[in-house]
Parts: structure tokens; sequence; C-alpha cells
């Protein structure tokens, strides 16, 4: 284990699981820790050894977004709040969705603002069934960012999406599933389990296949069908260059379970 200020780092069985790690604060976003977070992204996206990530919360909450007290000090003059978003929420956001890794995130309390939205960009979400997302910003006259104009009008549709931002709610993860916002929710105490073994049984996935796919979902999100359809035919080519692809069709033709080494 170890530690990058207020973001925790543990790689097990080719799992790196991230812990937002300010629970005090309700594990929100400061500059130092945005700034650890983008590290530890980039040496998960450098090391062989880590396969799939698992990103958490610490103490009671997942994350509660931007922290206020950096956002608009009492005692001094505010930073320009773009500043922020360029040092600490665009690049994240970046670097999460091109990391050519799955990403799962356990939601295990109350995730809002960015950390909202930080969830929404991962790849998989669980989410305790105690947990909630809000789209905080409009409860504080600002606007969805972290990628929440993109995402969210995207997974929720306009007018829920429209309903979050404007209101600012509490949703609960069990309307969040109804609405297409995540991928399951489970009772409290069973997240951490479940989430670990999806994290694991990713980890021993074809790597390589499971980045491309996040690839091209990504275009897809702006690309028009031509150019979807062209990016298919080269990605496909790659991943048919993979070992995994040559284990995955043996191991299908002798009646046997894949060993796939993610390369
Ligand atoms: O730089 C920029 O501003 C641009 C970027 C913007 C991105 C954003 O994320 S903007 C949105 C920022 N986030 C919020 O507005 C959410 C603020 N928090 C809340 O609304 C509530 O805390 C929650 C609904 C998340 C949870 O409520 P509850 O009742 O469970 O907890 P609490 O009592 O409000 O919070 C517990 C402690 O965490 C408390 O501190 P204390 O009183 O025990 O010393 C509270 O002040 C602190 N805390 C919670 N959220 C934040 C925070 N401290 C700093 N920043 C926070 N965002």
């Amino acid at each position: 284990m170890s530690e990058h200020d207020s973001i925790a780092v543990e790689i097990e069985d080719q799992v790196m699981r991230i812990t937002l790690n300010r629970p005090g604060v309700l594990n929100s976003f400061d500059r130092p820790m945005g700034k650890a977070f983008q590290r530890v992204l980039d040496e998960a996206s450098n090391s062989p050894e880590v396969r799939s990530l698992l990103l958490t919360g610490a103490g009671r909450a997942f994350c509660a977004g931007q922290d206020l007290a950096e956002a608009l000090p009492r005692d001094q003059p505010p930073p320009d709040i773009r500043d922020i978003i360029r040092e600490t929420y665009n690049p994240s956001i970046l670097k999460l969705r091109k990391l050519e890794k799955p990403v799962v995130c356990a939601v295990n309390g109350v995730a809002a603002g960015a950390g909202a939205n930080l969830a929404l960009a991962c790849d998989l979400v669980l989410a305790a069934d105690t947990s909630s997302f809000i789209q905080a910003f409009s409860n504080i006259a600002l606007i969805p960012d972290t990628g929440g104009s993109f995402f969210l009008p995207r997974l929720a549709g306009l007018a829920r999406a429209t309903r979050m931002a404007f209101l600012g709610e509490k949703i609960p993860a069990a309307t969040a599933l109804e609405w297409g916002l995540i991928y399951r929710v489970c009772p409290a105490e069973e997240l951490p389990s479940e989430s670990l073994a999806l994290a694991l049984r990713l980890a021993k996935g074809p790597t390589r296949a499971y980045g491309l796919i996040k690839r091209a979902f990504n275009a897809s999100l702006t690309n028009s069908l031509e150019e979807q359809l062209a990016m298919e035919r080269e990605l496909q080519g790659q991943a048919a260059e993979s070992r995994d692809f040559q284990e995955g069709v043996r191991a299908f033709q002798e009646k046997r379970a894949p060993r796939f080494k993610g390369c």
C-alpha cells in the first residue's frame, strides 16, 4: 500500500484500488488531491502489472466534488475556477476515459457535484443501496462540469439530465440504476466484495480488447456511422492481432476457459 497524500493506492492481483481519502470533507477534491489522482491514473496506464482499476471513497461518502473551502476561501481572494477545472477535473476525466483498462467505480455513499460526474465517467459503476447521486452544482449557482454536461444527457436523456441539473436533488442509487446511469446496486455491506470481484474478473480478461472497446465507445459519442464503421474495422484488426484472440479461439475450440494475458 502506498499513499499519494489524499489518494490511497493498493495493487493486488493486477487490480489497482484507488481510494479517495479525505473523509473529513467527504473526499472532496482540492488541487493537491486532483494532481495526486492524475499521477495515479498515469501510473495505472503505464504499469503492465495493472489490468483493472477499482475507484472508491474512504468513510461514509464517495466524493462531495470540489472542496468549497478552496473554491471560495473566506480569508483570501478566490482562485479563478477556470484554473481549477483546467488543472483538476478536465485532465482527470480525459485520463479516465483514455485509460485503456477497465475502471470499476464503487460508489459507497453520496456522490455530489464533480464527485457524481467522476463516477459517471467510469466504465462500470456499482453503488451501495444507501448511496446517492447529486448534481449539486445549481445548489451553489454553478453548472455541471467534470464531463457532466457531456455524459449526463447521453446517459439519462435530456429531460432527466435537466431535472437533475436544475433541481440538484438527491437521486437514490436505485433510481440511478433505473435511469441507466449505473451498472448495478448492491447492499452496502456487499459493495466492497462485489466491486472487487468484478475488478478481479476484468483483470483476468482480454485487456487489449477492453481498451479498444473503450476507444471505440468514446469515439462513437461524436462520430458519424461511416466514421465509426471505419474505426471498428481498424480496431478489430488490432484486436485480432493480440495473443488473447488466439487464446480465446483456441479455448473455445478446446472447450475450456480462456487464459487471457492481456496482450
Ligand atoms: O472550483 C470550482 O468550484 C469548480 C468546480 C466545481 C465542481 C463541483 O464539484 S461544484 C459542487 C461542490 N460540491 C457541493 O456543492 C456539495 C457540497 N456538499 C453537500 O451538499 C453535502 O455535504 C452532501 C449532500 C454531499 C452530504 O451532506 P451530509 O449532510 O451527509 O454531510 P455534511 O454535514 O454536509 O458534510 C460533512 C462534512 O463534510 C462537513 O464538514 P464539518 O461540518 O463536519 O466540518 C462539510 O462541510 C464537509 N463537506 C461536504 N462537502 C464538502 C465539504 N467540505 C468542503 N467541500 C465540500 N464539497
